[in-house]
C-alpha cells in the first residue's frame, strides 16, 4: 500500500504534476516544505521592520504612500505563506512561537540596520531584486499551494523593486550628498543580499534532495549568478560602483564572475549575532502581544458567527 502510494507520489514529480494538501506525501517532504515555507513567511513579517523604520521619515507624501503600501504588501506575503504552511498539517500558533524563540529562521538580510532613506532604494532594488529572482523559480516548485502563492507575491514583489530603483535613480541624479548616500547603501547591502541565496551549493544540505523533489528550481549558486549579471548592469546605469574589486565581466561564460562571499559573517547572522537579530525578535514578540486583544475580538465574532449560523441550520 504504502510503495504504491510513494510511486504515485514520485510519479507526479516527474511529470512535472503539483503536490496537492490532501495528496500522500513523504514525511520528509512535508517537514522540509514546513519548514522553508514558515521561514519564508518570517522573513515577509520580520522583513516589514527595516522600512517601517523609515515610513515616519519618508520625504515626500507620495514616497510615503508608495512605502506604505509596499510595507503592507509584505505582510500580505507572510499571510499568504502561513496559509500555504497550514495546508501541511502545522498551526499558525506553533510557526510563530518557533520564530520568537528563535528555533525558526528568517532571512539574514532582515538583520542589518536601515540607516538613511537610501536604504529604502536599496532594499527594494536589491532585497526585493534577489527575493524576486529566488521567487519567480518558486513559482515552479512542486507543491501547489506555495507555488500558487508565489505568483502573487512576484507581481507584487516587482513593483517593490521599481519603487526601490526609481529612488536610487532619483538619488544617484541628485546632489552629491544624494549620490554619495546612495553609494553608501549600495556598499553596505551588495554583500548581504548575494548571503539571501543561502550557503554556496556545496555547503548547502537541503538542496539536493530539495532539488530531487522540485521545491528547488535552481541552485542557490545559479541564483545568486543570475542576480549578479542582471544588477551590476543597473548599477552602472545609476553611475554607482559595486563595492567588489574582483568583480569582472567574463567573454567566455557570458557572466559576471565576483569575489568571495564573507561566509563567517553570513554564518553569525543566521546564528542569531547579526546587528539587529535580538531587536528585531523583541519587536516582533512585542507586535504579537499588543495584537492580543485584536485576535480574541476576531475569535470571539467568529464564534458568534458560527453559533448564529448553527442555530439558523437548527
Ligand atoms: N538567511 O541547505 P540550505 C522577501 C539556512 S523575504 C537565513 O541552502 P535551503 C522580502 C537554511 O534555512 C524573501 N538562513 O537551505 C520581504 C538552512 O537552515 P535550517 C525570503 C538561511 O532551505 C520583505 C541552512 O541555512 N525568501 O522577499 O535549501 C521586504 C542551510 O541552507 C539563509 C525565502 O525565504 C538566509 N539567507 O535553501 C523585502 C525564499 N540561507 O533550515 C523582501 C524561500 C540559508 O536547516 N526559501 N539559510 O535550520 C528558499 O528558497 C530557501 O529556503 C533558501 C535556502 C534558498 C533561502
Amino acid at each position: 500500500m504504502e510503495i504504491s502510494l510513494e510511486r504515485k507520489f514520485e510519479d507526479k514529480i516527474a511529470e512535472d504534476l503539483k503536490i496537492e494538501p490532501q495528496d500522500w506525501m513523504p514525511d520528509e517532504y512535508r517537514k522540509t516544505l514546513i519548514r522553508q515555507i514558515s521561514q519564508h513567511a518570517h522573513s515577509e513579517v520580520v522583513g516589514m521592520l527595516p522600512e517601517a523604520n523609515w515610513l515616519t521619515r519618508a520625504p515626500s507624501l507620495k514616497r510615503k504612500i508608495a512605502l506604505l503600501a509596499k510595507v503592507q504588501d509584505e505582510g500580505g506575503h507572510g499571510l499568504y505563506l502561513y496559509s500555504a504552511a497550514e495546508t501541511l498539517g502545522v498551526s499558525r500558533d506553533k510557526m510563530i512561537e518557533d520564530l520568537h524563540s528563535g528555533k525558526a529562521k528568517y532571512s539574514s538580510i532582515f538583520n542589518y540596520p536601515s540607516l538613511t532613506w537610501a536604504d529604502m532604494g536599496a532594499i527594494g532594488w536589491l532585497v526585493d531584486g534577489a527575493a524576486i529572482m529566488n521567487q519567480v523559480a518558486l513559482c515552479r516548485t512542486s507543491y501547489g499551494p506555495y507555488a500558487r502563492a508565489m505568483v502573487r507575491i512576484c507581481k507584487e514583489e516587482s513593483f517593490h523593486q521599481r519603487q526601490g530603483y526609481q529612488i536610487m535613480l532619483t538619488l544617484s541624479n541628485g546632489s552629491s550628498e544624494q549620490k554619495e548616500m546612495a553609494q553608501d547603501a549600495l556598499n553596505r547591502w551588495w554583500w548581504p543580499a548575494l548571503m539571501m541565496f543561502g550557503p554556496k551549493d556545496s555547503d548547502s544540505p537541503h538542496s539536493e534532495q530539495s532539488t530531487r523533489w522540485r521545491i528547488k528550481r535552481l541552485s542557490n549558486d545559479e541564483l545568486r549568478q543570475k542576480f549578479v549579471d542582471a544588477t551590476v548592469p543597473q548599477a552602472l546605469f545609476l553611475g554607482l560602483t559595486v563595492p567588489d574589486k574582483d568583480l569582472k565581466w567574463d567573454e567566455k561564460t557570458n557572466t559576471y564572475q565576483f569575489g568571495d562571499i564573507n561566509w563567517d559573517e553570513f554564518w553569525t547572522v543566521v546564528k542569531g549575532d547579526g546587528p539587529c537579530n535580538k531587536d528585531r525578535i523583541q519587536t516582533r514578540i512585542k507586535a504579537y502581544q499588543d495584537g492580543e486583544w485584536v485576535r480574541e475580538a476576531a475569535m470571539a465574532y467568529a464564534d458568534k458567527q458560527q453559533d448564529r449560523s448553527s442555530k439558523m441550520v437548527g
